[in-house]
């Protein structure tokens, strides 16, 4: 039972063992080359903050299959909820004979989402086809075509969803062409950003952008990450979001936050939105709504929502029952575990480590993120030269080690760490450890 996984790091093989080897052979004859891993160990168990993989080496887990198992892996609400949905009914298709559970998960979005407003939700299976359906709600809304995304924004790898995104490799390349009527504008990034220039004039420099090339007339929707994900974890200088929303509800503009991978307490908040007081128009919620089931969320303005015409939204498994029941024994486990004061305690621990480390190593530019969402930005010594090979380098000593943990940014020199909230601290501080480690190992002249 995963809930009873012991909760230490033990690695009993190399990484990877001889199983995984194998097993890494089957996939290599069977499984689309396309389709990557970052590990080259396989999972047979999962809880808490550990993976174990199948020549049985616990791995300490800074990765929640992409912030997804926020809660946990098999979390023992989820679990019990899931193995009663799955003997009453696995699937009728809401559109068919609709069920209980989907409408509760539509309630509970609309409650806890930002804003009082009215609201109503939409139900799919992924992010990509939730931020998809989320721009068709705003182009049948405002009857206009143009939607804007930021620089280093990912939103998936669907067609639209992939001319959202902004980085060519691995996401794009070849696959072209693209969704028309997508333009892009600079994002916050301060880090990377003159350091004189606050939110609100990064929000000018993108509105004064959009004005010039696509015209609030023309523009159904900006599509924002309020921190940015695959894109390097990219926070916007405080102000940012704030003015763009206003300039949006000037010029109606619907204003669209993926929270796919910053929803449901991974941040320290229910929803990134909130820690400065931004309501969006729609917000897109997937990964870690379900602990782990495949579901997908559109939540908005009841007039918005309301605007595409019946029948025109939804999908044959959109809003799967076992899906709801998972999601509703998810927000429930938030709740009595209090998770959202965990990611804060979390965000803490891993800061002022990482803080620590920053001061006596110059090749740590940057150390950011909330929450339970926090990540390194690693440069060439005394620069701020991104260092991808470093970055690469820690990354796979650090698996060496047992440690999952994943990179990302759009100079792919962003080590991140999105560990469950149900990890220990004793797990945490033996990550960071071996991370603190790794560093000082690797390529240090
Ligand atoms: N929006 C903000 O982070 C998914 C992608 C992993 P799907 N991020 C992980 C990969 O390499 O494919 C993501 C996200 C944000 C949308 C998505 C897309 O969500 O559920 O993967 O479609």
């Amino acid at each position: 039972m995963s809930a009873d996984l012991p909760q230490h790091r033990e690695l009993v093989t190399a990484i990877p063992g001889p199983r995984s080897i194998e097993l890494m052979e089957r996939k290599t004859a069977a499984v689309a080359q396309g389709v990557g891993t970052t590990m080259p160990v396989f999972a047979a168990e999962a809880g808490g903050g550990i993976v174990k993989d199948i020549d049985g080496n616990s791995l300490i887990d800074f990765g929640s299959g992409i912030a997804v198992t926020s809660i946990g892996n098999s979390a023992p609400r989820v679990v019990e909820a899931v193995r009663a949905q799955v003997e009453a009914f696995t699937h009728t298709c809401f559109m068919v004979t609709p069920y209980e559970g989907y409408v509760a998960v539509a309630e509970a979005l609309n409650a806890i989402t930002p804003g009082d407003h009215l609201k109503r939700s939409v139900l799919f299976n992924s992010g990509a086809e939730a931020v998809e359906n989320a721009v068709k709600i705003a182009r049948a809304y405002t009857k206009k075509d143009a939607v804007v995304a930021f620089d280093h924004a990912y939103h998936g790898r669907t067609n639209l969803t992939m001319a959202l995104t902004a980085k060519n490799m691995p996401y794009k390349d070849g696959f072209g062409p693209f969704a028309p009527e997508v333009y892009r504008a600079p994002m916050s990034y301060p880090y990377r950003d003159d350091k004189a220039m606050d939110g609100e004039q990064a929000a000018a420099r993108a509105i004064d952008q959009i004005e010039k090339q696509v015209g609030a007339s023309n523009l159904a929707a900006l599509v924002i990450e309020p921190i940015q994900g695959e894109g390097g974890f990219v926070v916007p200088a405080p102000g940012f979001l704030p003015a763009l929303v206003e300039w949006c509800t000037a010029n109606n503009v619907v204003f669209i936050a993926d929270e796919v991978q910053t929803g449901f307490a991974r941040t320290g908040a229910l929803f990134a939105c909130e820690h400065e007081d931004v309501v969006p128009d729609l917000i897109v919620t997937a990964k870690g709504i379900a602990g782990g089931l495949p579901l997908a969320a559109v939540t908005g303005r009841a007039e918005m929502v309301d605007a595409p015409h019946a029948g025109g939204l939804g999908g044959t498994y959109g809003g799967n029952p076992l899906a709801c029941a998972a999601a509703l024994a998810t927000l429930e486990t938030i709740r009595a575990e209090n998770l959202i004061e965990r990611a804060q305690d979390i965000g803490t621990l891993m800061l002022d480590r990482l803080h620590r480390l920053q001061a006596d190593d110059s090749r740590i530019g940057d150390v950011r993120g909330r929450g339970a969402m926090i990540a390194v930005e690693l440069v060439k010594k005394g620069t701020t030269d991104p260092d991808p090979d470093l970055t690469k380098a820690v990354a796979t000593a650090a698996h060496q080690q047992g440690l999952i943990v994943l990179t990302c940014g759009t100079y792919g020199n962003v080590l991140r760490f999105l560990p469950p909230l149900a990890i220990s601290d004793e797990l945490l501080t033996e990550g960071l450890d071996l991370l603190a480690e790794t560093l000082a190992a690797t390529g240090r002249s």
